[in-house]
């Protein structure tokens, strides 16, 4: 690389100002030595664009693209005369539909693969949780007793199907759906069909000159964006469960410290599990682990990132390097010999970096190729010639490795992998497995009320350090908090993730951690497991003393440092689900507009949850305790309690900690 060409172009970072991440910032402290571009320099050198950023602008057709006025919202219409609530909900729902078709085409794929599996076309995985088979098809009203194993899977197969294709009529999860939260549904026409419908009817109505009402494109989002939730995603987590096992608590390493410079280093990054499973096959290899050590290697060490690395350090205790913010980092020590991608916030950006340090990048999903990247496709058939052809490059590049290894000496250890089915029986004990601890201490005050903080790392704010603070100031409050995808890894990061951390909690949160032995912060896998968190909210429901909807519980939601469309289409099905759900960074919406109105108010008039923004973790952490207070008193179990504030010391303290 022409390290001094590069060097002058590149901005220098205050590493303190954009991670809270030692080893993201040592990375990044060397990059700039090695003159590499990262997508913080880029993010930095970029300012957003800032009518994108109010949503004020319309490209659907070619008369514009139209620029309104955020200043002045209602002051102009589109050339067709779109007005800005039209715009901004079209806008909107494109992202609510994009990020459905992400999660639903994964969760497809999923399905896909275990109808081969159950018809016997493929050897190489199996049905690993025939319980958890059985509970999920007796939930949707399939016979199971006295039936063969094969029989119910396929019958399960053809139900979760109709999650896709179904012309009319409601998904088979709706069926999972809290009475009353069905009933508003119901009443107001967004129970899902088939999320190819909900889709193509919500891009349907984004096109020029076809639905021109905000609120009727909103009711398209809502059943979309359930279709995601309550189908696609749900459907992905409940068939990985099934395939792959249901995760129960594990100990686990994640961070940067997790590279050895004496082994091969693998990473998979990306979302799909059937990669990444068979990825752990070929690194168990005896073969391929005898060729490392010829190789000089001591071994071959398997390591993920993003959120199929959030499932298998879930289910099997892999060892995860970073979130999303931290995926050219890595390539940055040098370390990394190779690295597989499958789909989904896989940065383009990858490239230069991997070309800069000589690692092996490899795309393998047919979808996701990237221009200038070698593509072994992955075929779930036959998926070793994919993974092991990627632990073969990755030994070459091992005996290659020419250029210095620097691995920030950073691990954090904690405990991962709790499943809606784990809570279950960690709370309830194994001959009476059940929520009811959890709503008596939430009625009983131990509790105050449950959060879930989720979502991405964006480079438009401090990476980690919302998600941090946000986190810890609701378990400080008595908020026990559940989490997944890159925010969970934030979290791990800084090792809250151990029953040690119950100490940072407030004493009612502390004393049922310490009793149960659990951290104050419970980690369920990936973005797609965040249906975990709605079969955990209807649970609550069903168990009782805690209202009748979900929209009743002392819940709420949060995805302070999101980026992603998929993380839109998630805060909308929880919003529809009934949950106060809380963004930072930016939100594309003009404040004063009709529109704006209907997300963060008008829909919970109709018994929805509502949309709420905050840029800073502790107005975050306000807005979510409020609410959750709001709902206590709407039940009548609102104790008198004062709100712990951390003041200035108590912060000293926890950085000394
Ligand atoms: Ni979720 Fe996973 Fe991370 Fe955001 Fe991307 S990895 S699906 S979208 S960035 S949490």
């Amino acid at each position: 690389m022409d390290n001094e060409t590069k060097k002058k172009e590149l901005i220098i970072l205050n590493k303190k100002d954009v991670t809270i991440c030692a080893a993201t910032a040592q990375m990044l402290e060397k990059a700039e030595r090695d003159g590499v571009e990262t997508a913080f320099h880029r993010a930095a050198s970029m300012k957003a664009c800032p009518i994108g950023a109010d949503s004020a602008c319309c490209k659907n057709c070619s008369m514009g693209p139209c620029r309104l006025v955020s200043k002045d919202p209602y002051g102009k219409v589109g050339v067709c005369g779109a007005t800005i609530d039209t715009i901004q909900a079209r806008n909107f729902a494109r992202m609510v539909s994009s990020g459905a078709a992400a999660h639903t085409d994964h969760g497809m794929s999923m399905l896909d693969l275990f109808r081969d599996v159950v018809n016997g076309e493929i050897a190489d995985y199996s049905i690993k949780d025939p319980i958890k088979l059985e509970a999920v098809a007796k939930e949707i009203g399939i016979e199971v007793e006295g039936r063969e194993i094969k029989d119910i899977a396929m019958d399960l197969y053809k139900e979760l199907e109709r999650t896709y294709i179904q012309v009319n009529g409601e998904i088979p999860f709706a069926k999972r759906v809290p009475a009353k939260t069905l009933e508003t549904w119901r009443k107001h026409g967004v129970v899902p069909r088939g999320a190819m419908r909900e889709i193509m009817e919500l891009m349907h109505r984004t096109h020029m000159g076809v639905d021109q009402d905000y609120q009727n494109i909103t009711k398209q989002c809502s059943r979309t964006a359930l279709a995601d939730g309550w189908g696609g995603s749900m459907v992905a987590t409940e068939i990985s469960d099934i395939l792959f096992g249901t995760p129960t608590p594990v100990k686990a390493d994640v961070n940067m410290g997790c590279l050895k410079e004496n082994e091969v280093n693998i990473i998979i990054h990306g979302h799909e599990p059937n990669l990444f499973e068979s990825m752990l096959d070929s690194v168990n290899d005896s073969s391929l682990i005898q060729a490392a050590k010829d190789a000089g290697a001591e071994g071959i060490n398997l390591v993920g990132m993003c959120c199929s690395g959030a499932e298998m350090l879930s289910r099997h205790g892999i060892p995860h390097a970073g979130n999303f913010m931290s995926t050219e980092a890595v390539l940055i020590t040098g370390a990394v010999d190779a690295m597989g991608v499958d789909v989904q916030c896989i940065k383009q950006g990858l490239a230069r970096v991997a070309e800069c340090y000589g690692t092996k990048l490899f795309t393998t999903n047919p979808r996701c190729h990237i221009e200038g990247v070698e593509h072994i496709e992955f075929h779930e058939h036959s998926p070793r010639e994919c993974t092991d052809s990627i632990v073969e490059n990755a030994i070459v590049r091992f005996k290659n490795r020419s250029l210095p290894i620097e691995i920030p000496k950073i691990k954090n250890a904690g405990i991962h992998g709790f499943s809606h089915e784990y809570v279950n029986y960690m709370l309830g004990g194994t001959f009476r497995s059940s929520y009811t601890p959890l709503n008596d201490n939430i009625i009983n005050g131990r509790i105050r009320g449950v959060a879930g903080v989720v979502g991405c790392t964006n480079p438009r704010v401090r990476h980690d350090w919302v998600h941090v603070e946000l986190v810890k100031e609701l378990i400080k409050n008595d908020i026990l908090v559940v989490q997944t995808g890159c925010s969970q890894i934030s979290l791990a990061k800084a090792g809250l993730y151990t029953p040690e951390a119950a100490h940072l909690a407030g004493p009612g949160l502390r004393e049922v951690c310490e009793t149960v032995g659990m951290p104050p912060v419970l980690g369920l896998g990936s973005c797609v497991d965040n249906s975990r968190i709605l079969i955990a909210c209807s649970e609550m429901v069903r168990i009782g003393g805690l209202g009748e909807s979900i929209a009743d519980l002392p819940v709420a939601g949060a995805a302070p440092e999101w980026m992603s469309e998929k993380a839109i289409s998630i805060g909308h099905y929880f919003v529809a689900s009934g949950v106060f759900t809380v963004f930072g960074v930016t939100f594309p919406i003009i404040e004063e507009t009709k529109f704006h109105q209907l997300l963060f108010e008008g829909l919970e008039d109709i018994g929805f949850g509502k949309w709420g923004f905050a840029v800073d973790p502790y107005e975050m952490a306000r807005m979510m305790i409020a609410h959750i207070d709001k709902k206590r008193r709407a039940l009548g179990i609102d104790k008198a309690r004062e709100r712990v504030l951390m003041d200035m010391a108590d912060r000293q303290k926890l950085e000394a900690a």
